[in-house]
């Protein structure tokens, strides 16, 4: 897809030792992204490889707009049942690494930085160190986020903690970490409420807790509008895990808790892929109603493989159909089959326990390809003449068309003949199918490079 025009490139496939010197061309009609990237299969023993030349468009830019939060590269791998596996990373290592891998963006927890309980000499030092490695790389701060999870005072949460000087004092917490986002020109401040629930019904007043919740975030939006801050918040929603039930569980549930904050227009979300799905819900479906209604904001990219514990995989490495969906709504899903989402991709995703350093670069650049892969195929698919086919034969969409005309009154509906007396509702059985299965197979088979 190249300024809306599709270009066909040709493939050219070269026999090498499995012809015995015999230089046989085929040439082949492909769909590329874009000239001059093109691919070449070399024939090697009776085997295909797809290759790419290294200007390939697989290769992350600053452009994709790829972040990566300071504890997921930095996750040291210590987990319920055994300590960390790896050494803690530097975060000048980070961004020095970050940026030659081809992200943009880091993303970090005010505890990331600086631990817990840090000198204002300590805390200093580590962010004048930060924004020394972001002026030599070139890096920037997206996003930056709280930690109100990880300390003991915080075991019962901290906007909604039963124990009120615990709140006062995560408000107090939070609102430092805003004086920081601003300095560092961090446009998103993502708020996940990872403590914010309960294990037991009878220890935890929902009602009251929600309310604690939106005092907590009525707060930050005041204090950013008064400081004239160009910051907004995204609440992350997850359904459990740290705590047994967690509140604003959903996308749903906190999209309708945002309508009924003071600043409304300051809060979206942050959804994350694997929280989503840890409740059996669409990933895409859910971020495709979170933009309708404005309110995707950032995003947590990554993989969970069903309803269990939060895996943190690497993106796609979970559910790749509903990664194939996402990459193509929000690459191909705007208007005019543009961008439906121009914030930053971000991953949040764990380096698996059993990995080196090695593993934790190849799961970050993974994390990147994975995106890109999947945006190529996902092209492939909308430039396919036979989807475009299969799309109209769904009526896919004739969904953008009013159920009413414009103009049209219930009174004019009523006097409809055609739509209701005329109409034959009995032709649907056994007739009138849709094709979803059919286009779904299409979209399946170019995830699969098949077409
Ligand atoms: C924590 C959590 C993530 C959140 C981070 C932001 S912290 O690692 O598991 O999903 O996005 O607070
Ligand atoms: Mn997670
Ligand atoms: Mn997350």
């Amino acid at each position: 897809q190249n300024g809306g025009q599709i270009v066909l490139a040709h493939l050219i496939v070269v026999s090498t030792e499995g012809l015995r010197g015999h230089r046989n061309l085929w040439r082949a009609r492909f769909h590329v992204d874009r000239i001059p990237q093109l691919p070449y299969f070399v024939l090697d023993q009776n085997k295909i490889k797809l290759r790419m030349n290294s200007m390939s468009n697989l290769t992350p830019t600053r452009a994709d707009k790829f972040s990566f939060g300071l504890w997921t590269i930095g996750w040291a791998a210590q987990d319920q049942f055994g300590g960390p596996t790896r050494r803690n990373l530097d975060v000048v290592e980070a961004v020095e690494k970050l940026s030659e891998l081809g992200a943009y963006g880091l993303t970090f927890h005010d505890d990331d930085l600086f631990a817990f309980g840090s000198t204002d000499a300590e805390r200093q030092t580590q962010i004048d160190r930060l924004k020394k490695a972001l002026a030599d790389t070139g890096l920037i701060i997206p996003m930056i986020t709280t930690n109100l999870f990880s300390h003991p005072v915080f075991k019962d949460g901290g906007f909604t903690s039963n124990d009120r000087g615990v709140r006062r004092f995560a408000l107090r917490k939070a609102l430092r970490n805003l004086d920081l986002a601003a300095e560092m020109g961090a446009k998103t401040f993502v708020m996940w409420g990872g403590r914010e629930g309960a294990e037991y019904d009878s220890a935890k007043d929902i009602g009251g807790a929600l309310q604690r919740y939106r005092e907590g975030v009525n707060l930050m939006t005041s204090y950013v509008k008064d400081k004239g801050y160009d910051i907004r918040f995204a609440i992350e929603p997850k359904p459990n895990e740290p705590r047994g039930d967690i509140l604003l569980p959903t996308v749903g549930h906190a999209m309708a808790f945002i309508n009924t904050l003071e600043h409304p227009e300051l809060v979206g979300l942050n959804p994350e892929t694997g929280h989503e799905q840890m409740a059996g819900l669409n990933f895409t479906a859910g971020i495709a109603q979170a933009i309708e209604h404005g309110k995707l904001y950032h995003i947590d990219l990554n993989g969970q493989k069903g309803i269990k514990f939060d895996q943190d995989l690497v993106f796609g490495h979970g559910d790749i159909l509903n990664a194939f969906s996402l990459v193509d709504l929000l690459e191909f899903g705007g208007p005019n089959g543009g961008r439906a989402y121009d914030g930053p991709r971000h991953f949040d995703y764990k380096p698996s326990r059993t990995e080196d350093f090695n593993g934790v670069w190849e799961s970050a650049a993974a994390n990147m390809r994975m995106y890109l892969l999947l945006k190529q195929r996902a092209a492939a698919f909308r430039a396919d003449p036979e989807v475009k086919a299969a799309l109209e034969a769904s009526r896919v969409a004739e969904i953008h068309t009013t159920t009413l005309a414009a103009g049209e009154t219930y009174n004019d509906l009523l006097a409809d003949k055609a739509s209701y007396e005329d109409f034959d509702a009995d032709s649907y059985f056994d007739g009138r199918g849709f094709g979803f299965v059919k286009l779904n197979q299409l979209a399946i088979e170019h995830l699969m490079g098949a077409r």
